[in-house]
C-alpha cells in the first residue's frame, strides 16, 4: 500500500514550508492531454545511450507519464517519460530525418521496415498528433552546427571538461560527443546549457581540459587539432548560458524518485549550486538525497500530480518506515 498525499496546502502549513513557485517551471502544468494508449509504437532516444534512436512500445500509462519498452529487449531497460518529451517521435521520423533507427532486437537495420513490423506485431503507430514537441527550425537560428568542436562537461564524470563535437542538432538541442571516446558518454543538451563552453574556455579560466582520448599522454593543442581534423570551433558568440532558474533551499516540489521511477514523491530542495539542486525526499533518510539539474523534466510544482492524474506518494509515517512498506 502506497500512502498518497491528498492535500498540499495542509502539508505546507503543517511543515511550515513553501511550495516552489510556478514561475520556476518552464511549463508548470502540461497544456496537452496524454493521448498515448497501451501498445502504441513510436521512436525515441534511449535515455541511457542518447546517441541512439530506438523502436519503442507504450507499456504503461500513468497520468501524463508513459512507460516505454524497447522492442525485443528485457523489461529491465524500460523507462518512464513525460508524454510531451522532446525525445519521442512518430513512426517514420528517423527515416524522414536521416537518423539511424535501431531496429528491435532480432532485426537488422536493412531487414526492418515499419509497415511490415506493425502488421507482424498487430500493433498501431502512435498517431502523429500526439507529438506536440517535435523538433522544428528554431525561431531564432543559432550557430551550433554539425561537426563543430567545443569544450563540454562529461556528465558521467562531472569533474571533467573535455574536447567534444556537436554530433547532432534538433532545434535548440545538440548531441555532445566526446572525441576519442565511445558514444556511451554522449548526451543531448540545450544550446543554453551551462555544461558547454567554447574552445579555449578551460585555458582562459585556468581549468584543465581533458583532451581527446588518443591524446592522453601527448601534448594537445586546439589549433593544431582543428586543422588536422579539418574542423571548426563553435563560434564564441553562439554560447548564451542561461542563469540558474532560481530555486531556493526549503522549497517543496514533486519529484520522480529515480530509484523507483514509477513513483513521484514529495521532495524538498536542500541545496542549490548553480544549475544543480540537491533533492531530499521528505521523511526519508538523507542517504537517498541526490542532485538534479534545475530544468530536469522529472521535477514539478506542487499540484502537478493532482492536475495530471498521477498518484503523489506521501512521505512515510514512522510506522510505515518501521514496517518498511512504502515502496
Ligand atoms: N574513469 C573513466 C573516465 C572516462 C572519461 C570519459 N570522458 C572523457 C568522455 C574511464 O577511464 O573510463
Amino acid at each position: 500500500r502506497k500512502p498518497k498525499l491528498h492535500n498540499w496546502a495542509s502539508y505546507l502549513e503543517r511543515t511550515k514550508s513553501q511550495g516552489a513557485p510556478l514561475r520556476l517551471f518552464r511549463e508548470p502544468f502540461p497544456v496537452h492531454k496524454n493521448g498515448f494508449k497501451l501498445g502504441m509504437k513510436l521512436e525515441g532516444v534511449d535515455p541511457k545511450h542518447q546517441s541512439l534512436f530506438c523502436v519503442l512500445t507504450v507499456a504503461e500509462i500513468c497520468g501524463f507519464r508513459i512507460r516505454l519498452h524497447f522492442d525485443g529487449y528485457s523489461e529491465c531497460y524500460d523507462f518512464w517519460s513525460n508524454a510531451d518529451s522532446a525525445f519521442l517521435f512518430p513512426v517514420g521520423w528517423c527515416e524522414e530525418n536521416n537518423r539511424n533507427l535501431q531496429p528491435p532486437k532480432g532485426f537488422t537495420a536493412e531487414g526492418f521496415n515499419w509497415q511490415n513490423y506493425l502488421k507482424l506485431s498487430k500493433a498501431i503507430a502512435a498517431p502523429r498528433s500526439l507529438f506536440n514537441n517535435l523538433p522544428k527550425e528554431p525561431a531564432t537560428p543559432h550557430l551550433f552546427q554539425l561537426g563543430m568542436k567545443l569544450e563540454s562537461v562529461d556528465k558521467k564524470n562531472s569533474n571533467l571538461i573535455c574536447a567534444s563535437t556537436v554530433n547532432d542538432v534538433m532545434s535548440n538541442k545538440i548531441l555532445i560527443h566526446f572525441d576519442g571516446w565511445e558514444d556511451t558518454y554522449d548526451y543531448w543538451c540545450d544550446i543554453t546549457s551551462m555544461n558547454i563552453h567554447p574552445v579555449g574556455w578551460c585555458e582562459k579560466n585556468g581549468k584543465s581540459l581533458s583532451p581527446p582520448g588518443e591524446y592522453e599522454n601527448v601534448h594537445f593543442d586546439w589549433k593544431e587539432y582543428l586543422e588536422r581534423n579539418n574542423a571548426e570551433a563553435v563560434p564564441e558568440k553562439a554560447f548564451k548560458p542561461q542563469s540558474p532558474v532560481g530555486f531556493e533551499p526549503g522549497m517543496k516540489i514533486e519529484a520522480v524518485d529515480k530509484r523507483n521511477p514509477i513513483l513521484i514523491r514529495v521532495a524538498t530542495v536542500m541545496e542549490v549550486d548553480g544549475h544543480l539542486l540537491k533533492l531530499h525526499f521528505d521523511e526519508w533518510d538523507e542517504c537517498y538525497d541526490y542532485w538534479v539539474e534545475d530544468d530536469c523534466p522529472d521535477i514539478h510544482p506542487p499540484g502537478w500530480c493532482h492536475k495530471t492524474g498521477h498518484p503523489l506518494t506521501a512521505p512515510p509515517t514512522p510506522t510505515d518506515l518501521l514496517r518498511g512498506s512504502t515502496g
